[in-house]
């Protein structure tokens, strides 16, 4: 999906009606086009009649069947009704639930757009969402990691974080905090005499409270996204025979491990246990945990022995693991082979189609695979690995990575917060002025507010909402 170079104009001037596909590009079953702003209702009246053929007029919340003129003919069309602020940009939001084909829902856009829907720009209704406060900053995260999430694990932490479990924590913390920092500063208008003042041992209580509960915050953050010693995990897989652990014991070469190579033979199955050797890729010779796998064997009519069941069990583990998965292929074996047959494995990012070498003429992999940027290789000449090590770190760096920048953001930030807040709480113990220990406090309160979006600077709000899709 597209990625956005910028956004769009400061919230003031963006009070604009925008539009944009919002399900996944290419042919499916339906698209989704959706509409929000203030003229959202206005222009979709203006092309959509209902199943009576009527003119929409204001319809309640909820679905109207009906048509869409997209000029150059009727489409069949669900409106599906949000208005402001029940919705999820708060604002009121159309959606056009259309047929699935490219060509009708290019035609809906552009009438959308000639009718006055401006093209939201990449992650532009989430970033209304997040402004208008329907959702914080960590929530919005979650929706941006989940749409990179490469894997079941990647999967769940984007959903924890989406369903707001950091900022949960985040609130509670922020308010213990800020109810510290009123009793300090009530303490500083009264002496030590005074019925107002309130007790060193009751403040130094409170604090350790928040200490625990940003502790805690941290704890939460860290399980959510194990770091796994940094290296991402790239998995070969597919079916047997493709030249995975040829690939593999190829890159290992390339990536001057030190690994010993994986066993490669001419008969299926040579491969059981996962193998998994830390290789450094590329110009900038990075780190990435590459791992063999035992060929997959979905659709075989063959039974297999509880040892073969147990390999696949493996590969899968690894599959689900994964933060690229790289599918390989046996062009030549492919060829002759039906789709079903070929079997790419769910996740996959980057295809190798591999053994052109033994193709005469190498045919491109077909259409059913080639939905995955896919790279000519062979284990044997060499032919297309580099193109193959591109590929795979250009997959990382969209995928992947994501879930991780946006951990390593909030640690940054909950470890600034720590050192802020443990810091003050030294003071207050040591008896420092009041005042200092409150500024302490506020130090440590900041660094919260910049997790959740309260006081994040608008060029880092600029930079996460770029890296969204667009129709997010
Ligand atoms: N000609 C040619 N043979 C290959 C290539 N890759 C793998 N092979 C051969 O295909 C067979 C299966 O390779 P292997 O790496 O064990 O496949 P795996 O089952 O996917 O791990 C072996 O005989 C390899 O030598 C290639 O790119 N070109
Ligand atoms: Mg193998």
């Amino acid at each position: 999906m597209t990625r956005a170079q910028d956004l769009a104009a400061p919230l003031e001037e963006r009070r604009d009606t925008i539009c944009a596909l919002s399900s996944p590009p290419g042919a499916g079953v339906r698209a989704v086009v959706r509409l929000s702003g203030p003229d959202a209702l206005a222009i979709v009246r203006k092309a959509f009649r209902d199943e009576a053929g009527e003119s929409l007029g204001t319809p309640r919340r909820g679905v109207v069947t009906g048509e869409f003129d997209d000029g150059g003919g009727l489409q069949p069309a669900l409106l599906l009704w949000m208005p402001g602020p029940g919705s999820f940009t708060r604002e009121d939001v159309a959606e056009l639930h259309l047929v699935g084909n490219p060509h009708l829902v290019d035609a809906a856009l552009s009438r959308l757009h000639s009718l006055g829907a401006r093209p939201a720009t990449a992650g532009e209704f989430t970033r209304r969402a997040f402004e208008h406060g329907a959702l914080d900053l960590t929530r919005a995260e979650g929706i941006l990691s989940l749409v990179h999430a490469a894997g079941e694990a990647e999967q769940r932490a984007a959903t924890a974080l989406l369903m707001g479990g950091l900022d949960e924590r985040l609130v509670g913390l922020r308010d213990l905090i800020e109810e510290l920092r009123a009793l300090l500063e009530a303490s500083l208008d009264f002496d030590e005499n005074d019925t107002g003042h309130v007790p060193l041992a009751q403040l130094v209580e409170l604090g350790d409270h928040a200490r625990q509960a940003l502790e805690e915050a941290t704890r939460w953050e860290v399980a959510r996204h194990a770091p796994e010693a940094g290296a991402p995990r790239v998995v070969l897989a597919g079916p047997p025979n493709a030249g995975k652990s040829s690939l593999f014991n190829a890159l290992l070469e390339r990536g001057a491990a030190r690994a010993i190579p994986a066993l490669v033979d001419s008969r299926a199955g040579s491969t059981r246990d996962a193998r998994a050797a830390l290789v450094r890729l590329g110009p900038e010779a990075q780190e990435v945990l590459v791992v063999d796998t035992a060929g997959l064997e979905d659709g075989t009519e063959r039974a297999l022995s509880a040892l073969e069941g147990r390999a696949q069990e493996r590969a899968r583990l690894q599959l689900d693991a994964a933060d690229l998965v790289v599918g390989v292929l046996d062009a030549a074996g492919a060829a002759s082979a039906g789709a079903e047959e070929l079997a790419l494995p769910a996740g996959t990012g980057v295809l190798a189609w591999n053994q052109v070498d033994r193709v005469g003429v190498a045919a491109d992999p077909p259409a059913a695979v080639a939905q995955v940027p896919w790279v000519a290789t062979s284990a044997v000449t060499g032919a297309g690995l580099e193109e193959l090590v591109d590929a795979v770190l250009a997959g990382l760096a969209s995928r992947g990575s994501e879930g991780f920048q946006v951990s390593a953001r909030h640690r940054e930030a909950l470890a600034a917060a720590h050192e802020a807040l443990t810091a003050g709480l030294a003071e207050l113990a040591q008896g420092a002025p009041l005042d200092l220990v409150a500024e302490g406090l506020r130090a440590a309160t900041v660094a919260l507010d910049g997790i959740t979006g309260r006081t994040t600077p608008e060029d880092l709000l600029d930079r996460i909402f770029a890296r969204f899709c667009l129709g997010k």
